[in-house]
């Protein structure tokens, strides 16, 4: 099978470049799988990169959750990454103006040397795509954005015209390279996915092999439900890295991943 055949119009469509390398990544992984590394030490992160690697495509941050971030030690996070070939996305869920957002790119963390990937919330307007993608710029990088177009937690007041004002926003910029739905919902996730077309990625948090109710408001649905609604990742944070084996539970969402990517 071809890398053509597994996305379908999705590979012919998305003109983003990071875009590709994802899917020619999870195509030879056989991986759908984003991990959400959650963690407070640096040491832990690179761990769990060490552990899953070979089963992930991405590795999704949260760089201001560290407890003991330093350039030095962060540098060994993004060359552990590396070793696997995985996309960094770091989920600064950007939402200020597109001046500021652009500073916040840089400052102590300086995310635009090292992620590929951030999300940002499109509340503030379309110029905080332009503000992300000018950091980038300046330090001759290619990187992309994932607009919050749904999300999991419950009560969250992206209500369905936030959303198509989202989308709107997305599909006319060549620097978002796809959109956050809402994984606990393959409803949710089927409407987001005939509104967007084929042209851009959706990744989809929520999701868990035991769709129970997460800490404070997180809500679970399916992997496989969500990618045969439409998603092209999942991303998996407590089921992974808070089980017992995170190594064979990243293989079987790995599995569970591509099974479902070949049955849609
Ligand atoms: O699998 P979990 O519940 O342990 O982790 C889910 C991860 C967390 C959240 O910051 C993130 O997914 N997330 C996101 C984004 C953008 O990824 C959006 C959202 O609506 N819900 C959500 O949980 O690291």
């Amino acid at each position: 099978m071809e890398v053509e055949e597994v996305w379908r119009g999705r590979w012919e469509n998305c003109a983003h470049p990071l875009c590709h390398q994802y899917m020619l990544s999870a195509f030879k992984k056989k991986s759908a799988v984003v991990l959400a590394a959650d963690f407070f030490k640096t040491e832990d992160l690179c761990a769990m990169i060490n552990s899953v690697g070979e089963y992930i495509t991405a590795i999704k941050t949260h760089v201001d959750m560290l407890e003991d971030f330093e350039q030095s030690s962060w540098i060994e996070v993004v060359k552990t990454a590396k070793k696997y070939d995985l996309l960094i996305f770091e989920d600064r869920k950007f939402a200020d103006i597109g001046r500021v957002s652009k500073f916040q790119m840089a400052g102590l963390y300086d995310i635009r040397t090292w992620a590929d990937i951030v999300t940002s919330h499109s509340i503030s307007g379309p110029d905080i795509v332009d503000g992300i993608a000018a950091s980038w710029d300046e330090v001759e990088r290619v990187g992309g954005v994932l607009l919050l177009a749904q999300m999991s937690s419950r009560g969250n007041l992206l209500s369905e015209n936030y959303s198509n004002n989202t989308i709107e926003i997305g599909l006319s910029s060549p620097h978002v390279l796809g959109f956050i739905g809402n994984g606990s919902s393959p409803e949710d996730i089927s409407k987001l996915r005939s509104r967007v077309g084929e042209g851009k990625l959706i990744w989809t948090p929520g999701v868990n092999l035991s769709a129970e109710e997460g800490d404070l408001g997180q809500r679970y649905g399916h992997p496989s439900e969500a990618i045969k609604s439409g998603s092209d990742g999942i991303i998996i944070g407590s089921g992974i890295i808070h089980s017992e084996e995170p190594k064979a539970v990243a293989e079987s969402y790995a599995n569970v991943s591509w099974n479902a990517l070949l049955e849609r």
